[in-house]
């Protein structure tokens, strides 16, 4: 090979490896990821092409039974199993399809990628100080009372510092009787609030819902994590299950069930 060849082989080579790198790791990063994510019994969601689906349950039944899902409990994790949904529910079974009990709250998912759920703790919430402020900027009484007034604090966007998480409600109350039903959350990050989800309406029998963050899971390997936040409707009605992103200033809602 003449040395002339010799360089232009080079040439070619560094301009494919520096191509590769540019558009095809960012490909890889961006465009190939698929998800499908089962949270709880009464929601899957299936991430393709960049968008979201929320699958229902029909189609559950026939194109996801028996297949191969990472588990987890209570975002702990519980093991590889396959799972089938029958009445409602979903089962695991293990490589030699035998059921295996689960307890706590399921969350799994199937992808090309590994999906981050992190553990946190949910703590009843006794500093009101920021409670106050969003009841007055929402023109409800800072002396409502409440059924749940709890705080998680969780790095969200992977800068070292956590978060808090606010999580309010009055719905379902038993001992007293609010004219207007509250669901407020909120994150707060360096003194500043962060609204996600706010439901306000006028009280009748057994409306409203009583919220609670889910899970911390990072959906797009980033780093930065999404959120699961479930709220909880009164009787036989299925709970709403919400998947939030922090977009900069604000929460994205990605989908919901509802
Ligand atoms: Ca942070
Ligand atoms: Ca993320």
């Amino acid at each position: 090979m003449s040395s002339r060849y010799k360089v232009i082989t080079i040439i070619l080579v560094v301009y494919l490896v520096v191509f590769f790198l540019i558009y095809g790791l960012s490909n890889i990063k961006n465009g190939q990821r698929d998800l499908t994510l089962l949270v709880g019994d009464n929601t899957v969601w299936d991430y393709s092409n960049k968008s979201w689906l929320n699958i229902t349950r029909e189609e559950t039944l026939d194109s996801l039974n028996w297949q191969e899902y990472k588990v987890f409990l209570d975002n702990k994790y519980f093991g590889e199993y396959s799972m089938w949904y029958d009445d409602n529910k979903w089962y695991a079974f293990n490589s030699n399809k035998t059921a295996v009990k689960m307890e706590g709250e399921l969350i799994a998912y199937k992808a090309n990628y590994d999906l981050k759920i992190k553990e946190f703790e949910t703590k009843e919430n006794n500093n009101n100080t920021y409670v106050h402020q969003v009841l007055k900027d929402n023109n409800l009484s800072t002396s409502s009372q409440m059924t749940v007034n709890n705080v998680v604090n969780f790095d969200i966007d992977d800068d070292g510092v956590e978060e808090q998480f606010y999580v309010i409600s009055n719905a379902f109350a038993s001992d007293f009787y609010p004219d207007t039903i509250f669901s407020i959350v909120f994150m707060v990050k360096e003194e500043k609030v962060y609204s996600m989800y706010t439901n306000i309406e006028k009280a009748n029998y057994g409306n409203g819902c009583k919220p609670y963050i889910r899970t911390f899971l990072d959906i797009n390997d980033d780093d930065k994590h999404e959120l699961i936040l479930t709220c909880a409707k009164y009787s036989v009605q299925e709970p709403e299950d919400m998947l939030f992103q922090l977009n900069k200033e604000k929460f994205d809602l990605l989908i919901s069930n509802q």
